[in-house]
């Protein structure tokens, strides 16, 4: 066979592969694959520089699928170039990551061809899609990832980091907003290692995009300042080429190619419609397909001989050899610069360098206190100086936020300076999310801020976060009704409750400052949890902790902050009463309260417990014994207050408890008369714990 006749060999298995797999799974989305082989295999094959034995190369190109319902391309992709599996220890299993027979299996239970492409559950994935727009916004952070690491590690001789990275993308995610935001970002940065191809087929699930959507995308690219392409036939391998040839040796900004596609195509009833977009094409139209194609039409998850070693000749041989030569390029670069390459191995592997947590601050006691915002970047400026590849931003709000990095040689990450570390987002929540999920799946440290009422805006990325086990960091600020004046529209209520609720998602509330730093010392030593942080904009009493319990309980979730006299503090006290007969429980700015309510009450001659508790999941994570002890079963008297929706605190109040939180969305005015109205003062927590008490004991 001619190479020529191989091309199109290894199209139609793509192709046809897609188209039985999606018809033995009676479900998927079979037009799209049918219409995309052609570019897919250009990439995989000709353009990236990408060594199938080992998927996590840290200078592989990375290919994101952003119309993720295509997920077929990347299982078939996978599967025909022998990609093989990686654990969650890195470590390379030898195997393949996804077989025919996961193909076979497409879209059940535990098998590697999932619906979507899904980062964690198959080695070769670079990031979840599926959301549409999710995937182009997160390649935009892997772009920002490259320039970053490029211009740190690289020296003249040695280009560690020079790869690109390539998404495909749809109607679907040309139309959402996200996308937007980081096109436009993209554009600013001039992202030349960044190459988006567009699917333009003009069908989405309701029918032709002129219902909808009839905008000149290629106007508004340039207008975003990128380089557009067009390539009018999907099925012109040569034209997709050297449309991404001259990718490649554009310079100075992101690639924009337009590729006019036909959705199902080669089917003759199905072509073009929006019923090629999500529905098996039938038995009988898939042997149609399969005919047009000069395939055999009863064949079903057929690979021709010839088609895999195809592959292995093209990009099997291609990344064996750019890895190899990468490899050895890294161990004479460590004899040169034996600490810059020890970072980039930590790096690979989610550690922290030595030293990473010296010289957090302690602060001292003091009533007047410091504003959990104001610790936080206290804290961020030291950690971004112990560890290297620790970098962030905030969408707009730095100085509100307070995470501008500020140490001499923090530096601002711009076109012309890659290697600042300060990111300015813009004001992008969405888009900010995105990115940095694309910095952490390029094994940076990324954080990204904003104030706690707008992480609604960036929430996609932060649950994609979750879902993919990522170890990023939101830094969510005013995060109660701190910035009273502003009112309503800038006081989170629902936020905590919301984002208590996705799994695997550490949110943290810290009481004051020293809480702050404990959150970051639990927080950077995650390698597979996001985390975020809700901070106060005011300042809040920094607690005494000669006379209260160590922050460091916060590493535990929950903690007894201050508990009734011959109560239960371990390692301090005779542990002579252990149960107290009330709990008050607080988290962020309502810990002092808490305090204050407490102090009263002690001298009231109520034996009354502290629990601070920033983080609920983590408290959850402790052994049963644990959580007993700071909540035990028998006291069933107990207040929990927080400025927020008081969704989900039964659990911790139980049935005879309260909860003295927010059931509307605030006011504008003076924080001190907001406590006031909505019941935040120590008299009104004192009185609903006699209240409590008294309901208990009658
Ligand atoms: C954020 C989001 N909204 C809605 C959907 C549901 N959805 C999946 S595919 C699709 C249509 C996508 O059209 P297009 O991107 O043009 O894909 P094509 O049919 O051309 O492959 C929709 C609405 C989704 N996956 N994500
Ligand atoms: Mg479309």
């Amino acid at each position: 066979m001619t190479d020529q006749e191989l091309d199109q060999l290894s199209v139609n298995t793509i192709r046809t592969l897609s188209i039985d797999a999606v018809q033995q799974a009676k479900s998927g989305h079979p037009g799209t694959p049918m219409a995309l082989a052609p570019l897919v295999y250009t990439i995989w094959n000709r353009a990236m520089q990408f060594d199938p034995e080992d998927p996590i190369w840290p200078n592989r190109d990375r290919f994101v699928l952003s119309n993720g319902h295509a997920s077929m391309l990347v299982w078939s992709i996978l599967h025909l170039t022998g990609t093989k599996a990686v654990n969650a220890d890195y470590e390379n299993l030898g195997q393949p990551s996804v077989t025919l027979e996961d193909i076979r299996r497409f879209r059940q239970l535990d098998s590697k061809a999932p619906g979507h492409p899904e980062y964690h559950w198959v080695s070769g994935v670079e990031t979840t899609t599926g959301p549409l727009g999710q995937g182009v916004a997160t390649s935009v952070g892997m772009a920002i990832a490259q320039k970053w690491l490029a211009a740190r590690y690289n020296r003249p001789g040695y280009n560690l980091f020079d790869y690109r990275i390539f998404a495909v993308c749809g109607d679907g995610c040309m139309m959402e907003g996200v996308a937007s935001e980081a096109a436009s970002l993209a554009g600013h940065l001039g992202l030349a290692n960044l190459c988006w191809v567009y699917d333009n087929n003009h069908i989405t699930i309701e029918g032709n995009t002129r219902i909808a959507f009839t905008e000149d995308i290629a106007a508004r690219f340039q207008g975003y300042g990128w380089s557009v392409l067009r390539v009018g036939d999907a099925n012109d391998i040569d034209r997709i080429e050297t449309a991404l040839q001259v990718f490649k040796r554009t310079s100075d900004r992101p690639t924009f190619i337009i590729l006019d596609s036909h959705i199902g195509y080669g089917s003759p009833h199905k072509q073009d419609t929006a019923e090629a977009h999500g529905e098996p094409l039938g038995e009988d139209e898939v042997r149609l397909a399969k005919r047009s194609y000069g395939w055999p039409e009863d064949a079903k998850f057929l690979v021709p001989d010839g088609v895999r070693e195809h592959f292995a000749a093209g990009i099997g041989a291609r990344g064996a050899k750019a890895r190899r030569q990468w490899a050895d390029l890294l161990g004479s670069y460590a004899g040169k610069n034996p600490e810059l390459a020890n970072e980039i191995n930590l790096m690979q592997r989610r550690e922290l360098p030595a030293g990473w947590d010296q010289n957090l601050p302690v602060f001292p006691a003091d009533p007047k206190g410091v504003a959990g915002r104001e610790a936080s970047g206290k804290v961020l400026n030291i950690l971004a100086q112990n560890i290297p590849w620790f970098l962030g931003g905030s969408a707009d709000l730095g100085p509100s936020n307070k995470t501008t990095l500020k140490f001499d040689g923090a530096g601002d990450f711009q076109a012309d300076n890659p290697s600042g570390k300060n990111l300015h987002f813009g004001i992008r929540e969405h888009a900010m999310g995105a990115v940095v999920n694309g910095l952490a799946l390029s094994k940076l440290r990324p954080f990204g801020a904003t104030f706690f009422i707008f992480s609604d805006y960036a929430r996609p990325a932060i649950r994609l976060s979750a879902l993919m086990e990522l170890p990023t960091i939101m830094i969510f600020t005013h995060d109660a009704m701190g910035d009273g004046e502003d009112g309503p529209t800038h006081q989170p209520i629902e936020h905590l409750a919301s984002l208590r609720a996705i799994p695997g998602l550490v949110t943290l509330r810290p009481g004051d400052a020293n809480e702050v730093v404990e959150a970051y010392r639990y927080v950077l030593q995650l390698r597979h949890q996001p985390a975020v942080f809700a901070l106060s904009r005011q300042p809040l009493p920094t607690l005494d902790r000669a006379k209260y319990e160590p922050a460091s309980g916060v590493a535990q979730g929950a903690y007894i902050l201050a508990d009734a006299p011959g109560g239960y503090l371990p390692g301090r006290t005779s542990n002579t009463n252990p149960n107290p007969e009330l709990i008050l429980i607080a988290s962020g700015s309502e810990l002092s309260l808490a305090v204050d309510a407490y102090e009263q009450l002690i001298k009231d001659g109520v034996r009354a417990r502290v629990v601070s508790m920033p983080s609920w999941d983590i408290f959850e994570r402790q052994s049963p014994e644990y959580r007993n002890s700071v909540l035990p079963s028998s006291v069933k008297a107990r207040v929990a207050i927080e400025q927020a929706s008081t969704f989900g605190w039964d659990r911790y109040v139980g049935e005879k408890g309260r909860v003295i939180g927010m059931h509307t969305f605030g006011a504008s005015a003076p924080l001190k008369e907001l406590q006031k109205k909505f019941g935040f003062v120590p008299d009104q927590v004192v009185a609903v714990a006699k209240e409590v008490l008294a309901s208990i004991n009658s």
